[in-house]
């Protein structure tokens, strides 16, 4: 069946209700108050964030893909010929469409924590290109995963997209990238995408859109929290918060209690005040030069650069 995809599960923890209630749990009696990122992705998270990136306010996803539209055969040139593509959080596999056609990889592997959600995009690749051997593998990359061995003689690129590095602190960001370096050939490649650091009206607002789907995506934990681990919480006594942290050059998102509120979850009390936050995500925000300083760190060489008009993301190509 030439329309099969490989599927490879590989979720360190398998991502129970018990798992996520005691991640969440730990975060939520800890201070200051917190929950990871990567519990927003569910299936609904995850349609949520597609929706997201339609938004005119966010700006990364449109501008990206811009960037990669207009420099695909520069990018062609630069990448080479006769390689696998592994994407890393490859959600709705949009971005990947732009590059397929001229990159022409032997294979293809989707990496996504949403194993549903992983599964439909890549059935629907595999359908719309007959000719590309896709692959997915459900694992969460914020722990150490490996990549299943594809066969044939093609170098590796990663492509990972979406200025979802920026989701990391600098120090994960790097450990992130030592992994990816080390599970590379030399000669193996990183496309990966970075948003820029810029003005603050510019960044709030893209995470403050007037459709309020931002705010869904972050109230989407307290939808989980009731839901999934049968927390007496309701998403209308909490609201959304995101602002520019300028000293740390990252965006934060946090969920704002609107009242004293006490619930039960995994036996222990959480009592909220009123005006307490639940830090959600940071998402930060890198120079050309900065990114690449990182990299290097890494023990990535620069190879190749690309970004808008405006300098608002970057698009970096290193080699091991
Ligand atoms: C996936 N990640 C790069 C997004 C970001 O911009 O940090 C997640 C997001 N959070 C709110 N809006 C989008």
């Amino acid at each position: 069946n030439r329309h099969r995809v490989w599927f490879h599960d590989q979720m360190t923890e398998p991502d129970s209700d018990q798992s996520l209630l005691e991640a969440i749990t730990l975060g939520l009696t800890d201070s200051p108050r917190w929950i990871s990122p990567k519990h927003f992705y569910d299936h609904r998270g995850s349609e949520l964030f597609d929706r997201i990136c339609q938004q005119p306010e966010y700006y990364p996803t449109r501008t990206e893909e811009m960037i990669l539209e207009r420099s695909v055969s520069a990018i062609t040139d630069c990448v080479g010929q006769n390689i696998d593509l592994i994407e890393l959080g490859s959600g709705a596999s949009h971005k990947i469409r732009l590059l397929l056609d001229a990159l022409r990889p032997r294979h293809y592997l989707g990496v996504d924590i949403s194993r549903d959600f992983l599964l439909e995009s890549t059935h629907r690749l595999a359908n719309d290109y007959p000719w590309l051997a896709v692959h997915a593998l459900c694992a969460d990359f914020t722990a150490p995963f490996s990549l299943p061995v594809l066969e044939g003689d093609a170098r590796p690129v990663v492509f990972f997209p979406g200025s979802s590095i920026g989701n990391f602190t600098p120090r994960e960001a790097m450990d992130l990238l030592e992994r990816i370096h080390n599970q590379l050939p030399p000669g193996g490649g990183l496309l990966i995408g970075v948003d820029r650091i810029k003005d603050r009206d510019r960044l709030e607002s893209a995470y403050n859109d007037a459709a309020g789907v931002t705010r869904e995506f972050n109230l989407n934990l307290i939808h989980r929290l009731r839901d999934e681990l049968g927390a007496e919480v309701s998403p209308g006594d909490f609201e959304h918060l995101a602002f520019y942290n300028e000293a740390a050059s990252r965006i934060e998102m946090h969920l704002v209690s609107q009242r004293d509120q006490t619930f039960a979850l995994d036996g222990q009390t959480i009592a909220l005040t009123a005006g307490e936050h639940i830090h959600t995500e940071n998402s930060w925000k890198y120079s050309r030069e900065g990114f690449e300083k990182l990299a290097g760190h890494a023990g990535f060489q620069t190879r190749a650069h690309w970004c808008d008009d405006e300098g608002l993301f970057d698009v970096h190509y290193f080699e091991r």
